[in-house]
């Protein structure tokens, strides 16, 4: 058996937020934990196909996507969640949505230079074209949060070192 609990992860576009939450998914997996990841690809098609990266927008989509992540944990999944969410007080409504002690915020921690220089989409490039308004980054703010459960230095360490430490934590807490 194994608790239920969210993962959250955040950082900016390119930090490896959802490459990190699948792989971890794969390891509880193997583990025999229900699990179930939240992202960009079913997430911004689907419930969020109405909202855009304003900051009205990204607030609204954070809101339903803890909302969605409380229910998965009602459920009894880990749930992992990979949105950039960029603004602290939005992590920690979801925190609370979700309850307090339920809620682990993992800062996928990679430098901007980092993330521009990967560029996997183009995305960086156009937003410095200005042809993305509200970019991460570039024309839009990320807070970093100040207190996180966990720190992956995703620009430092390889995947499987955070997926490492992922689960040494979740195994140190006994939630798995
Ligand atoms: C940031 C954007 C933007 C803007 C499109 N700003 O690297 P990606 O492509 O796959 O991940 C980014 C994703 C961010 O969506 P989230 O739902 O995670 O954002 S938030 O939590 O802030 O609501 C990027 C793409 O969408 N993308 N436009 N302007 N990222």
């Amino acid at each position: 058996g194994h608790k239920s609990v969210i993962l959250w992860f955040t950082g900016l576009s390119g930090a490896g937020k959802s490459t990190l939450a699948h792989a971890v998914e794969k390891r509880l997996y193997e583990r025999k934990c229900r699990t179930f990841v939240l992202d960009g690809d079913n997430v911004r098609h689907g419930l969020s196909s109405d909202l855009g990266f304003d900051e009205a927008d990204r607030k609204e989509n954070i809101r339903r996507i803890a909302q969605v992540a409380k229910l998965m944990l009602e459920a009894g999944h880990i749930t992992l969640t990979a949105f950039i969410s960029p603004f602290r007080l939005e992590r920690n409504l979801a925190r609370q949505i979700v309850a307090e002690g339920d809620f682990i915020e993992i800062y996928c921690k990679c430098a901007l230079t980092v993330c521009e220089q990967r560029d996997i989409k183009g995305l960086y490039q156009k937003a410095r074209l200005g042809h993305i308004a509200n970019f991460t980054g570039i024309s839009s703010p990320y807070e970093a949060p100040e207190n996180p459960e966990l720190i992956v230095d995703t620009d430092q360490w390889s995947i499987d070192e955070c997926v490492q430490c992922v689960l040494d934590y979740l195994q140190e807490k006994g939630i798995i």
